[in-house]
């Protein structure tokens, strides 16, 4: 069929069987994918097994849990970035803090606190480093913003997130921390290892067949929210990770990546060096 005759068959299909209410943007999607679909299938000449497949993989993705993982892994989710950023440029909106993407493994409802936090439960305290971080929330002036939220979440060691591993207490490594009167933010946790796509699951044959791994370098994430503002989503990376600028899901940024400071005696930090001592 050629691509005319494919459109008017979707039309047929889709928009002249309406006879109830029709929900106009839905149906707009829907022809505009159904197309391009049935485009790709007659281009490709994709054979109905391979439709099938197709459609089983979208199903296998689903049962197991990992849509979220590919939509990062096929780069969708930084692709919606992208089109932020350009819509944020267009409105004259640069500067700050660059965004990145969530992922899929965020679970809300983390223990709340004032300044500071301590995101680990201490059980991989012998094999790991100790890990601080400080940082300020500021509006688009510099003006330090008190009371806003920063929402922390990470890995352990074996790349893992609680929740989804269910070996770790629940909120492990993920913890809420509103800013002081000055803006300020701390917390203490444990090194994160970076993260591996599970190497039976859905994403990773996919990946595979691409010829791609699916890592990510090391990294901790953040939502920063605040009355009245826009929430930022965001990630660090951790400087050194041989996947620093080799991540799967595409989310490593210039402005992303801190200073990392090793030091032997957590005691002996310069006092210059933190706005307030951890607690
Ligand atoms: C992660 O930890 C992550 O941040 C992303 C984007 C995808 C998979 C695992
Ligand atoms: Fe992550």
């Amino acid at each position: 069929m050629t691509h005319n005759e494919i459109d008017q068959l979707v039309k047929n299909f889709i928009v002249d069987t309406a006879t109830g209410d029709v929900n106009p943007r839905i149906q707009q999607v829907t022809v505009r994918l159904l197309s391009d679909l049935f485009k790709a299938i007659e281009d490709l000449d994709l054979q109905p097994s391979e439709v099938w497949k197709g459609l089983e993989y979208i199903a296998d993705s689903g049962m197991s849990h990992e849509i979220g993982l590919l939509a990062a892994g096929l780069g969708l989710e930084r692709f919606l970035d992208i089109r932020a950023d350009e819509a944020d440029a267009r409105i004259g909106i640069t500067g700050g803090t660059p965004r990145t993407i969530e992922g899929p493994l965020y679970v809300a409802g983390a223990p709340e606190s004032v300044g500071f936090a301590r995101l680990d439960d201490g059980s991989e305290s012998d094999e790991g480093e100790v890990l601080f971080m400080q940082g300020k929330v500021l509006d688009e002036d510099g003006a330090p913003i008190a009371g806003a939220k920063v929402e922390v979440w990470h890995a352990n060691l074996m790349g893992n997130y609680s929740f989804f591993d269910k070996t770790q207490p629940a909120f492990n490594l993920l913890r809420t921390i509103v800013t002081d009167a000055e803006g300020n933010y701390q917390f203490r946790s444990i090194m994160p290892s970076g993260y591996g796509c599970p190497p039976d699951g859905t994403t990773q044959a996919l990946l595979g067949q691409l010829g791609r791994h699916g890592r990510r370098p090391a990294h901790i994430h953040f939502f920063a929210s605040a009355d009245g503002f826009r929430k930022l989503t965001t990630q660090i990376n951790i400087d050194g990770d041989e996947y620093l600028w080799d991540d799967f899901a595409f989310a490593s940024r210039e402005g992303l990546v801190p200073e990392v400071k090793k030091v032997s005696d957590p005691q002996a930090l310069d006092s210059r060096e933190l706005s307030k001592p951890f607690s």
